[in-house]
């Protein structure tokens, strides 16, 4: 006799139950055997399309200027001190997964959402700018610790020239360009990062808001799977921080 269960879950993504996944629909080997890369998986998966080579092409830079930024990073740093206490790959990558977030990495998402939001109510830069300050505090996607007009960040010099040579329409990378010649009048490290500039780009190709975080989470996975091993070659030591390095601001020993 059948039984009737409901379902406990729903995907709306991917079937597993041939002899191969099938992503929202493609099998797995004709992706890879009609010439599609990964950028064309992530569309499947986290947009339920077939990219175009163009928006893959666009995808496949974004991964490649943003897998890594090198050991001092919240992220990088996380893993590496991890590795060196003897923590495995996995728990250790997510001890730097876990540091992404709105100050570092994280604000992709949210760079996306507020500069899609101000574009599609037409605002003007300054318009934008206080509704922010009012609303919500520093603006996603503005600012770096050490990147500055002095200073400028490559990755996102490269992504906006590539983009812009391509002849589409992106109305938020405009508008996040805009703000950007505001705020780093202000404070000349208030530029538009490298978080901005993929969340404008990404949103400006069609990617949902929500998903735009992935793409640093993801692209940056490959850095700090780098670092772990890097560490794990080296045979590296447990770190201890150096007393000179704190500030040891509690008060000094008395008596009960
Ligand atoms: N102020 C990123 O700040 C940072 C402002 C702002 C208005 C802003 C800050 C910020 C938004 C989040 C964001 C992604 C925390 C950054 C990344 C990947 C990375 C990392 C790497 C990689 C840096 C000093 C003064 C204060 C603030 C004002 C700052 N940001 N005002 N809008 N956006 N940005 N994160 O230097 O008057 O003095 O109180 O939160 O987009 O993570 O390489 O390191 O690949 O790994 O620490 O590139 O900009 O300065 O926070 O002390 O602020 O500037 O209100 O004003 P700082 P803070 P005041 S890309």
């Amino acid at each position: 006799d059948e039984v009737m269960v409901s379902p406990l879950i729903r995907t709306t993504i991917s079937d597993d139950r041939g002899d191969e996944p099938c992503y929202d629909g493609y099998p797995a080997s004709e992706l890879i055997n009609k010439g599609y890369e990964i950028p064309h998986v992530i569309g499947l998966l986290w947009d339920k399309r077939l990219i175009s080579k163009q928006e893959a092409e666009i995808i496949k830079r974004i991964m490649m200027l943003s897998a890594d930024h090198g050991p001092c990073v919240s992220g990088a740093y996380a893993t590496i001190l991890a590795a060196c206490a003897g923590i495995g790959l996995s728990q250790s990558v997510a001890a730097g997964m876990i540091m992404i977030g709105p100050r570092f990495g994280g604000a992709v998402t949210d760079a996306g959402r507020f500069f899609k939001y101000a574009v599609d109510s037409k605002m003007s830069v300054d318009e934008f700018l206080a509704y922010m300050k009012k609303n919500h505090g520093p603006v996603p996607g503005i600012g770096h610790r050490v990147k500055s007009l002095r200073n400028p960040d490559k990755r996102v010099k490269e992504l906006v020239g590539y983009v812009k040579s391509l002849n589409i329409k992106t109305p938020c990378l405009d508008f996040a360009l805009e703000v950007e010649k505001i705020t780093s009048v202000k404070k000349d490290n208030l530029i538009l990062n490298v978080d901005g500039t993929m969340a404008a780009v990404l949103v400006d190709i069609g990617f949902p808001v929500d998903s735009l975080n992935g793409f640093f989470i993801l692209s940056r996975t490959i850095g700090l799977i780098g670092h772990w091993v890097d560490q794990k070659r080296q045979d590296s030591r447990l770190i201890r921080l150096f007393d000179y390095l704190v500030n040891y601001a509690a008060p000094k020993r008395r008596e009960v």
